[in-house]
């Protein structure tokens, strides 16, 4: 049973990390042992999704943990987080309709902060928390998740920016319709994962599709963009740095979009701060935008596809009459820049069908003369300095 426990509550609003708009802090340890001769025997941890306890307690061993439990004399406070536990607070009923909160950490571990009365972990349901914890000498109560005692919660305010951004690929583009084609989704080429984890780009992103009817039906490829601090060069050496990048789809109408079929969310970009956006696509030359937005809440929205002036750099769009502007096709050795050398990428396979090829600049799922044709008239086009990293 437990020996020696004390209580004390303490909060202070406090901002001292770039992430925390808000930190709350409840902190809370032990300072002796507790429940020593408990007999609770722990279920094993099956599975990890949200919500869904696939094994629980039941009966008298949990009624023999909340006895425990609610003996509990004394907490004592704590104050400083050190650790830095990173996980968000779910609850779920546990048996006979009582509340259960754990928290699934950043690892997809689940452990379960369950306490006594005095902390209303409610008021956390839901939210990204960074959290100190120990691991006490019970056991958890009512499911396969491992026992925590909570020693400092701190409340973290994710800063989401959402972009919207609307381009077009030359390659891809149609004067009849004024939209794009899609021929890598209707021909069932496109790949599930995202496609920029080569060394141009070293993009680690885990974007990507379960099944191939999972792209959202008007997806014409896979993009990357990314959001850059700094200032960028017209020329010379790239200015920015990259602050955070997600792969996406562009849509038939220009549209870049999350997988999901909404604007993107950039979630590590500090309100407040200036950042500007680059658009790249495999085999298209890179664009960034002419100017920097604030990040906060607001939706932003860039739109490439009415005039050269909207990207950086030295006409860095392509003008097709009609007050169209498109990304250059042709950069197909990936080196930010539309120049011999891509010839000679498309030279060494001229002729392939249903590929997904970074030489087929006009995106029909087949390598050919007409390719080679988007690459001829684009052939000395340099790129920006800072769309190269
Ligand atoms: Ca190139
Ligand atoms: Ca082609």
């Amino acid at each position: 049973m437990a020996s020696f426990i004390s209580l004390e509550y303490y909060c202070n609003m406090k901002s001292t990390h770039p992430l925390l708009i808000l930190t709350f802090c409840i902190c809370i340890s032990y300072i002796s042992g507790f429940a020593q001769n408990n007999s609770y025997t722990p279920v094993e941890i099956q599975n990890s999704i949200h919500g869904q306890f696939l094994e629980q307690l039941t009966g008298s061993d949990r009624e023999k943990y909340l006895e425990n439990i609610e003996s509990l004399p004394e907490l004592r406070l704590m104050l400083d987080c050190e650790q830095a536990n990173i996980g968000v607070i779910f609850f779920q009923n546990c048996d006979n309709g009582q509340e259960f909160f754990f928290i699934e950490t950043e690892d997809g571990e689940i452990l379960d902060p369950y306490f006594d009365d005095g902390i209303d972990f409610s008021y956390y349901s839901g939210q990204l928390v960074m959290f100190d914890y120990e691991i006490p000498t019970f056991d958890s109560p009512c499911s396969f998740s491992t026992a925590i005692t909570i020693t400092c919660i701190e409340e973290i305010v994710i800063p989401v920016t959402p972009v919207l951004m609307n381009a077009f690929l030359e390659g891809a583009y149609d004067m009849a319709t004024g939209k794009m084609t899609n021929h890598l989704l209707t021909d069932n080429i496109l790949p599930l994962a995202q496609p920029f984890n080569t060394p141009t780009y070293n993009y680690a992103g885990e974007e990507a599709f379960a099944s191939y009817d999972e792209f959202p039906e008007n997806t014409v490829d896979w993009v990357l963009l990314e959001a850059h601090s700094g200032t960028p060069e017209i020329e010379g050496g790239d200015g920015t740095t990259i602050a955070e990048r997600q792969a996406a789809l562009i849509m038939k109408n220009g549209q870049v979009l999350g997988l999901d079929g909404t604007p993107l969310q950039f979630k590590n970009l500090p309100y407040g701060e200036s950042y500007y956006f680059i658009l790249r696509h495999r085999n298209h030359l890179d664009i960034m935008s002419a100017w920097s937005i604030t990040s906060s809440a607001s939706l932003s929205v860039f739109n490439f596809t009415f005039s050269d002036d909207q990207a950086l750099g030295n006409l860095q769009l392509k003008d097709i009459g009609n007050g169209t502007t498109v990304m250059f096709s042709g950069d197909y050795n990936q080196d930010g820049d539309i120049q011999v050398s891509d010839f000679d990428a498309w030279k060494l396979n001229p002729a392939s069908i249903d590929t997904y090829s970074l030489t087929d600049g006009n995106l029909d799922g087949v390598t050919q003369v007409t390719d080679m044709d988007f690459w001829f008239v684009n052939r000395a086009k340099l790129g920006l300095p800072d769309a190269k990293q």
